[in-house]
């Protein structure tokens, strides 16, 4: 019988391997049970043996498993309570942590090692997790719609109502096999519905999925509405330093960790894209985050405060206000300011989740500060799940990028992983890409991103190739056919939607209305602050000194290296430099020249993908062969029409023809 959705990378099919049926653990908690129960599934429906589990005080002569919580007490978030050993001697295989977390994360790493085919008696391992949390966002609102979704509908919402049932299950297991250990399931855009999340109406379906997520060792998280004493009408303001609002939240979270007492925190959206926020109160940032955060302390809980803060009301005629500045205006001098239960959570780039933007200069620039790196793999600008974008190189390149603000430990990962200034609340977080579509994903191979997220959340070490490599592994089989086009595919795909896209770092050349397809002035004269500024002899923006000062806010190693367009890397010099279509690049081509090329080239690429898909054909799942095969024949439509508005386009501003004479519309 067909399931309702589909297992992605957790379909544990039967192998050749002879492995013991004794597990032996040392702690009765709940998630130290989840590990019990997920080893034991993993050896009857791989190994097909029916294991028996005991409880024993400690390790003992036999042959077996061994799941050992050393029972350390330490903070959820610690990566020691987290981290875990795995050692195996043959027939013994231990696995073994400061905590019940650590003991499932090192039992799913052991059957993913199973499956991946290791020699499991002879497994010696360590592995503390980079990153204290490895989060998940979901934009899911009450009416069961989910913004930004591309993969159906909310499976937590429905008509107002909370869905708990098997699927729920299944998800808090699928996403913790990867290491995810947070989770937030409502839209940051908070709806009216539910804003009453926080009420007693929902703390009966809260607390069972708070239970379902810890037995996982996943904290539930929820977005809240910054205003909510306004919004439930029991105030007539929400101003940070008012004893009232004060008093109100604080009761508010004392209700809350009554009814559920594994409650992880908020997540807020305050002051952008119409949310209320401190500001309304002539109050600043750390304010707002202050107010809420010290509600949540007594309870252990956390505030995440989004640094997602501009005004969205630009007026494009003016050249010198820059939202690409906001985030690092509006919070670097509050350093020192912020609670130490609150988390910053910065977007990668410094505007809004572009295919290619620099790191958002804020990352390091605050010590005294819990900065979070926010990435997204719903593919809003990055092909909505319809056009194939595997973006764990880009978020590889991210991680590893140098601020130059520290000596040793400098790179965006050592800011957000707590390497750099000993941080021990920080993370990295992704809004999410799932919904209720049988493939949780929309696009099949879109389940890489969210895999490779989770995976290299916890391990920043692992490479994008190996991430691909293990998913596919786990989804697809050990088929050398498979392996080759998939991993040559989504090792491809995010430069090939580059190509086909906005060019250099430019950005925002897609319709208004949902963000998909070209429409290069779309946003152009708009109220968004997102502009190209193409006119017949040149495109960019100019951001250095002299500019909009945007690159004043780095670093002066990086700032001396974007400001300068011999240094600036092509990939990024129209974000930094207004430059004329003549301009030389790193490559050898002139600009004009690099955007027909690439947009032609783009198109090939798509369809060499299709091609690739199709030889493969007799070895995948008919269902999914049809399924990929439809999306990509939507990519290669997306990608001809984006070649041809974008090199029209240029065209026409530029007068300059193509050097190759190919086909471009006039
Ligand atoms: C949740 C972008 C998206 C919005 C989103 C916003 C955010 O602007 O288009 O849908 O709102 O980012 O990150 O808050």
């Amino acid at each position: 019988m067909k399931m309702d959705y589909s297992p992605l990378w957790m379909k544990y099919g039967k192998a050749e391997i002879a492995l013991p049926s004794e597990i032996c653990y040392n702690s009765d908690d709940k998630t130290t049970l989840t590990a019990v129960r997920e080893l034991s599934r993993a050896l009857s429906e791989i190994c097909g043996v029916t294991a028996s589990a005991k409880r024993v005080p400690g390790m003992t002569e036999t042959d077996g498993f061994y799941l050992i919580n050393r029972g350390e007490s330490g903070n959820y978030y610690d990566k020691n309570m987290q981290s875990y050993r795995i050692d195996a001697d043959g027939n013994r295989i231990t696995v073994s942590s400061d905590g019940a977390c650590g003991v499932l994360n090192g039992v799913f790493e052991l059957i993913r090692r199973i499956r991946l085919g290791d020699d499991i008696g002879s497994l010696g391992m360590e592995k503390t997790p980079d990153n204290p949390l490895r989060m998940l966002n979901h934009w899911d609102n009450s009416d069961g719609s989910i913004e930004r979704g591309y993969s159906g509908n909310s499976f937590f919402f429905e008509n107002g109502r909370i869905i708990v049932n098997e699927r729920t299950r299944d998800y808090a297991r699928l996403i913790a096999s990867v290491g995810i250990n947070a989770v937030v399931i409502n839209n940051v855009n908070v709806d009216s519905t539910a804003v009453r999340l926080i009420t007693d109406s929902r703390f009966g379906s809260l607390r069972e999925l708070t239970e379902i997520f810890s037995a996982y060792g996943i904290r539930l998280f929820l977005s809240a509405d910054y205003a909510a004493p306004v919004s439930l009408g029991e105030l007539d303001g929400a101003d940070p330093l008012d004893e009232r609002v004060i008093k109100w939240w604080e009761a508010k979270t004392d209700e809350i960790y009554q009814n559920l007492p594994e409650f992880g925190g908020f997540l807020i959206k305050a002051d952008s894209e119409g949310r209320p926020g401190p500001f309304t109160y002539g109050r600043n940032q750390a304010d707002g985050a202050n107010l809420l955060a010290r509600a949540l302390r007594p309870h252990g809980g956390i505030l995440i405060w989004r640094c997602f803060v501009y005004n969205c009301h630009q007026d494009w005629r003016d050249r010198k206000t820059d939202r690409a500045r906001a985030c690092y205006d509006y919070f670097n001098e509050l350093d020192g300011e912020f609670d130490s239960n609150v988390i910053l959570q910065i977007k990668n780039g410094p505007i809004d989740f572009q295919v290619t933007e620099p790191v958002a200069p804020l990352f390091g620039a605050m010590p005294l500060s819990n900065e979070m790196l926010e990435v997204q793999i719903a593919q809003e600008y990055t092909g909505q799940q319809k056009d194939l974008c595997y973006l764990i190189p880009w978020f590889k390149q991210v991680l590893s990028f140098r601020m130059h603000r520290n000596e040793d430990c400098d790179t965006v990962a050592d800011y957000i992983g707590g390497n750099a200034y000993g941080n021990k609340l920080c993370g990295i977080a992704a809004v999410t890409n799932t919904g209720n579509d049988y493939n949780w994903t929309g696009h099949d191979l879109a389940a890489a991103n969210l895999y490779g997220f989770g995976r290299l959340a916890f391990d920043t070490s692992l490479s994008a190739e190996e991430i691909a490599l293990e998913w596919i592994g786990l989804t697809y089989g050990s088929d050398e056919r498979i392996i080759n086009v998939l991993s040559e595919m989504l090792m491809s795909s995010w430069e090939t939607y580059r190509k086909y896209t906005a060019p250099l770092g430019v950005g925002w050349m897609v319709a208004p209305s949902d963000h998909y397809g070209p429409d290069v002035d779309g946003f152009e004269y708009s109220r968004w602050g997102t502009y190209h500024y193409a006119d017949r002899n040149g495109i960019g923006v100019d951001r250095t000194a002299s500019g909009t000062g945007y690159v004043t806010q780095y670093s002066r190693p990086v700032r001396e290296y974007y400001e300068n367009p011999k240094t600036c890397p092509d990939e990024l010099v129209l974000f930094f430099h207004h430059l004329p279509y003549t301009y030389v690049l790193h490559s050898g081509e002139t600009l004009i020249q690099h955007i027909y090329n690439t947009h032609f080239e783009g198109v090939k690429e798509v369809e060499r993908f299709l091609e690739l898909w199709k030889s493969i054909m007799r070895y995948v799942d008919s269902d999914v062969f049809e399924r990929v095969r439809e999306r990509l024949e939507m990519q290669l439509k997306n990608a001809v029409e984006w070649r041809d508005i974008i090199n029209t386009y240029f065209y026409r501003k530029s007068g300059i023809a193509d050097e190759y004479g190919r086909r471009i519309y006039e």
